[in-house]
């Protein structure tokens, strides 16, 4: 078990104590140091290991920097891959960068797990207090300029300097420009086609939410969804996204026998939107949407932190004839027998398999029995991530139903989408 407060319970434990320090410190004029640390490519560790190795990953992590405190340091986990250490009673900013060093040093060992060795590396932002803030909210908003600072800079440790945060891009920054996005309609969406691959004709597209701004370009869904998650802009993101693109299909072509589908992110928060299926069934009346256009695309691990509300909602969805789909699939480190009363008509595996498959027999042999799964429980099983013919070869022989990647296409916005369309040639195999 981890000996450190974790989430939720540890922001609240975080700010209890950052307020008594505050009051006592101020008194006394004494500095303490606050250090955030993030462990690099937490992201990239869950897909490539699951969640199950990546949270004993983080447990001996945890373990670690608990045994680097003194008295009275303390520590908490506030997000998935981030921590906050404190350091009360220093005299200046050396005696921060110092424990920062250390900190490093620590964690720079390889972590041994299941026998084999692993090598995080984290960046560490430092603010002190009273030199950088005298508040809460804005030491917290310090360590996060720092932090962004050393994830920018070759040094993997940064000290809060007034200098670097007019230009900074931190998650307070995100939420304000997001703000203004969403009131300028800056958002664009980008299609990705999606074909039938026993018959080669074109299925339809997954939509993908851009944002391009001013100053930075393009920023990754990656950055900012979760962002709107934490602050409840994803609401506000999803009826965008849900009704640009049921307008936007209205003019794709027909081609075939059927109409050409769109399937839609939907974050796992919002289905505890009391009003969600009421809004994405008026968006269709709205637009004219037909019911089998519509798929609903949610990620299996977030499906699984609230499976009550979310199969509650998934399968109102269905009863409207929408098609959900579990995205990233074989991640989500789940329970098998959840498959019994899984609300859903699809399943996409998850791109870490279908890029190796070629070279890894395990990977390979994982597809080959997601495929095989999904048929028994009459789900349509989708590849993502095909980067090249090989691959796509070997998934039409394997039984496998809708293929999207590179190698087919990227995504691409309405019009070149809408110009794709017109001149696919059906894969002849
Ligand atoms: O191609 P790409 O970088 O767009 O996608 C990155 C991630 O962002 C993917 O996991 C994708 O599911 C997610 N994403 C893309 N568009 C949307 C959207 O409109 N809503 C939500 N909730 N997630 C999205
Ligand atoms: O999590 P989700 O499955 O929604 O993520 C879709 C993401 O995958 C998008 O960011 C999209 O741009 C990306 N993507 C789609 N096809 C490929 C591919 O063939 N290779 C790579 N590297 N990324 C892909
Ligand atoms: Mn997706």
């Amino acid at each position: 078990m981890r000996n450190i407060p974790t989430h939720t319970s540890g922001r609240e434990a975080l700010f209890n104590l950052l307020e008594d320090l505050i009051s006592s410190y101020k008194k006394n004029e004494k500095k303490f140091a606050v250090l955030l640390i993030n462990i690099n490519n937490f992201r990239e560790l869950n897909t490539s290991y699951g969640y199950k190795l990546a949270d004993k990953l983080l447990d001996q992590f945890a373990e670690r920097l608990a045994e680097l405190l003194h008295q009275p340091d303390y520590i908490t986990q506030i997000g998935n891959s981030d921590f906050v250490m404190i350091l009360p009673g220093i005299l200046n900013e050396g005696h921060a960068t110092l424990a920062a060093l250390k900190l490093q040093e620590i964690l720079s060992e390889s972590f041994n797990l299941d026998s084999q060795e692993y090598k995080v590396s984290v960046d560490i932002g430092i603010t002190l207090f009273p030199d950088h803030a005298t508040e809460i909210e804005s030491l917290l908003q310090a360590a996060e300029v720092a932090l962004s600072e050393a994830r920018n800079s070759t040094s993997s440790y940064a000290v809060y300097s007034e200098k670097t945060k007019p230009n900074e891009f931190n998650t307070w920054d995100i939420e304000t420009k997001l703000q203004k996005a969403l009131n300028n309609h800056e958002f664009e969406l980008y299609f990705q086609p999606q074909i039938s691959i026993q018959s080669g004709i074109v299925f339809g597209a997954e939509a993908l939410i851009r944002w391009k701004d001013e100053e930075r370009g393009f920023i990754r869904p990656d950055i900012f969804i979760p962002v709107a998650e934490n602050n409840g802009q994803i609401y506000e993101i999803t009826q965008w996204t849900i009704n640009s693109a049921l307008r936007l299909i209205n003019e794709w072509p027909d081609i075939g026998d059927t109409p050409l589908k769109v399937a839609i992110n939907l974050s796992a928060k919002v289905l505890n939107d009391p009003d969600i299926v009421d809004s994405i069934s008026s968006a269709m009346t709205i637009w004219g949407t037909d019911r089998e256009r519509l798929i609903l695309e949610i990620t299996e691990s977030a499906l699984m932190d609230d499976m009550s509300t979310s199969f509650k909602t998934l399968n109102e969805l269905k009863a409207l004839g929408l098609t959900i789909s579990i995205d990233d699939f074989g991640t989500g480190y789940s329970s098998m027998s959840y498959f019994k009363n899984i609300p859903a008509s699809e399943l996409k595996i998850d791109q870490s398999f279908i890029f190796n498959m070629l070279e890894s027999k395990m990977d390979r042999h994982i597809v080959k029995t997601v495929i095989h799964m999904g048929h028994g429980f009459d789900l349509k099983v989708v590849a993502e991530g095909i980067e090249n013919k090989e691959t796509y070869d070997a998934l039409k022989d394997m039984g496998c139903d809708i293929a999207q990647g590179y190698y087919l296409a990227r995504p691409m916005p309405q019009k070149e989408f809408i110009e794709w369309i017109n001149n696919y040639q059906p894969q002849k195999n």
